[in-house]
């Protein structure tokens, strides 16, 4: 079987991150579409084969046109955040972009799967999704995984325990509103808040140090932002990317939060907000409810109302 073909729309720092991991991975990739430079890191990423040990084509390109056949597109373009801006300032700038961006992918890469990462991300899946008239199972928004993963690392910090066994889960909205669901954060099956209360021996105590990895969670981006200086996080978000594409391509019906256009699940209809979905050969094969409690019902409202305010705002 032919390895699958995934163009990478947007070589910058996330851009060549995700060309190395799905080089490595030999899942074969077709790479950017900037002048020069994907042609600069995927020779240089090639040129590591033989000490990384993987065999795989690796191309720039300057071209819609080299993305033809596409089995997956992963979408970078746009401009990051400087320090102090929140994401959703970068709206007027990515639209445009994500503009043209989703007409080469239709024109070019028309079964394509699109995993949007460009932010602000709710609203720019949105508009490739509407541009490329794609099924809404195959346009989805990477999100959820990074912010889930950012608030398994600090759960793992605090207890003092892997990050191979901390289940964590982060719903809603990619903004400072995003919903990490504490009641289901577990460590091997334990739920975190019991191991909190036992490491300090008071509730209030556990609430309140959760409470300070809820907030982390949801400034996690910015923290980047502004210890960099200069752009935002790259690495953590092109692994994230990774783990979804390779969901898709080797079917791996992974429950994963992805960025999906929801009709009705959740109580919500025509917008993309990060829900639980099964990850499959079909893309997004099922979105997975379960019931909020009134805390966490409220949270979600709240980010859902932010998408929408964000997303309207383009129309
Ligand atoms: O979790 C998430 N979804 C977020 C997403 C996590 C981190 C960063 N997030 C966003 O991804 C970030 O706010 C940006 O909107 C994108 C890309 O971040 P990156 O750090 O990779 O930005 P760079 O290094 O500026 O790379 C963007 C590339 C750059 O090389 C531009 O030349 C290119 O996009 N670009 C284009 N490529 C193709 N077509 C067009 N029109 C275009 N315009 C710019």
């Amino acid at each position: 079987m032919a390895r699958p073909k995934i163009a990478l729309i947007g070589g910058g720092q996330i851009g060549g991150v995700l060309a190395q991991l799905t080089a490595l991975r030999e899942l074969g990739v077709l790479f950017d579409i900037v002048e020069g430079m994907p042609q600069g890191k995927t020779l240089d990423i090639a040129e590591a084969s033989p000490v990384d040990n993987f065999d795989v084509a690796v191309e720039g390109a300057n071209s819609y046109s080299e993305i033809k056949g596409a089995n997956v597109v992963i979408v970078t373009a746009g401009l990051p955040r400087k320090p102090g801006m929140s994401r959703d300032d970068l709206i007027g700038v990515n639209s445009k972009i994500m503009t043209q961006v989703a007409e080469g992918i239709k024109a070019n890469a028309p079964d394509a799967f699109v995993i949007v990462i460009s932010n602000p991300l709710d609203a720019m899946v949105t508009l490739c999704q509407k541009i490329t008239g794609f099924p809404s199972s195959r346009v989805m928004g990477m999100a959820g995984v990074l912010d889930s993963a950012r608030f398994a690392t600090f759960i793992a910090w605090e207890l003092g325990v892997s990050v191979k066994d901390v289940n964590a889960m982060v719903l809603g909205g990619h903004g400072d509103t995003m919903v990490p669901i504490v009641r289901y954060a577990n460590v091997n099956g334990v739920p975190v808040m019991e191991l909190l209360e036992r490491k300090y021996n008071d509730k209030a105590k556990a609430k309140e140090v959760m409470a300070a990895m809820v907030k982390r969670t949801q400034g996690a981006g910015g923290e980047v932002v502004k210890l960099l200086g200069n752009g935002s996080a790259f690495y953590s978000p092109a692994s994230s990317a990774i783990a979804m594409t390779e969901a898709i391509l080797r079917d791996q019906k992974r429950l994963l939060p992805v960025c999906a256009l929801l009709n009705g699940e959740f109580g919500v209809k025509g917008y993309y907000v990060g829900v639980p979905c099964v990850l499959g050969a079909n893309g997004i094969e099922k979105i997975v409810e379960f019931s909020l409690d009134a805390e966490e019902q409220a949270m979600f409202d709240n980010s859902v109302a932010a998408v929408k305010e964000l997303v309207d705002s383009m129309k």
